[in-house]
């Protein structure tokens, strides 16, 4: 089983999407979950990515080919993730902020959160403030987040909140933040309602506000 999950990784590190697929597929076969192959194999995979971008030793292509392959699995894994999903359980409007094109992380919170039943209002990525408090006013939803893996475009989440409470919009939802940089001390900072380390949090950040 480790052995496995150390495959996956290290496909999806170099960026090999045919192979990366096939050992995705070979797991699932094996008995691996969708969610531990996420977890603990393609996750972990793109922290490793970002260190390697961050020593020098990896440079943009590399980056973008292993996001590509990493893209590549994730739709794989969807169906897994989401299949079970009951009755709409609440909304939620879902989007990168303004200046960031990261969405990998903001897809997996999507794919979890259909999984659990929830209508998901995707915003893709460098989604405004505007953007966002339109598509609050058009579908009111419960529940607004935001993705930033830029430590710069952090400061667009803080626009957001301000835009929605100018617009009257506030009080109607909550608020959730993630992405690799986040801190739950920056969340508190811009007067969002939670913070969460990671996708399966998210979900039950979600799930507690609505019970
Ligand atoms: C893949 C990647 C890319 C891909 C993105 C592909 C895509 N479609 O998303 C590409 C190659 C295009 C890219 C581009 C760039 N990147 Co980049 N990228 C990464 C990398 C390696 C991985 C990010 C990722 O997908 N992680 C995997 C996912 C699953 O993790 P995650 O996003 O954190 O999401 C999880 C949680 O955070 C949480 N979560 C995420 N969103 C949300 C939202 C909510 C509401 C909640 C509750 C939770 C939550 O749940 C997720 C799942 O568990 C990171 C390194 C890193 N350590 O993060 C750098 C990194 C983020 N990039 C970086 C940089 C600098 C850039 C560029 C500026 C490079 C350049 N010179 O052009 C551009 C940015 C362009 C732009 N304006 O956006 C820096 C940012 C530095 C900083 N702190 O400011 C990093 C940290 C690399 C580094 N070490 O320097 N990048």
């Amino acid at each position: 089983m480790a052995g496995e999950i150390e495959t996956i990784r290290d496909l999806c590190v170099r960026g090999k999407r045919a192979e990366l697929n096939a050992a995705v597929t070979a797991a699932i076969s094996a008995g691996l979950s969708a969610q531990e192959i996420m977890g603990k194999g393609l996750i972990p995979a793109m922290s490793i990515v970002g260190e390697r971008y961050s020593s020098g030793e990896f440079f943009l292509p590399q980056m973008m080919i292993a996001a590509r392959a990493m893209q590549e699995a994730v739709a794989a894994l969807k169906p897994l993730l989401t299949a079970g999903a009951y009755e709409t359980r609440a909304k939620a409007v879902i989007g990168t902020v303004a200046g960031d094109f990261h969405d990998i992380g903001k897809n997996i919170v999507k794919i979890m959160l259909e999984g659990q039943g929830y209508e998901v209002v995707d915003l893709g990525v460098d989604a405004s403030a505007e953007k966002f408090v339109e598509a609050v006013r058009n579908n009111a939803p419960q529940f607004v987040l935001m993705s930033a893996l830029i430590t710069l475009t952090m400061e667009s989440m803080r626009k957001t909140v301000q835009a929605l409470e100018a617009a009257g919009l506030r009080g109607s939802i909550w608020i959730g933040v993630g992405g690799a940089p986040l801190t739950k001390k920056f969340a508190d900072e811009i007067g969002a309602d939670f913070y969460s380390e990671d996708a399966y949090q998210c979900v039950e950040a979600c799930n507690a506000q609505l019970h």
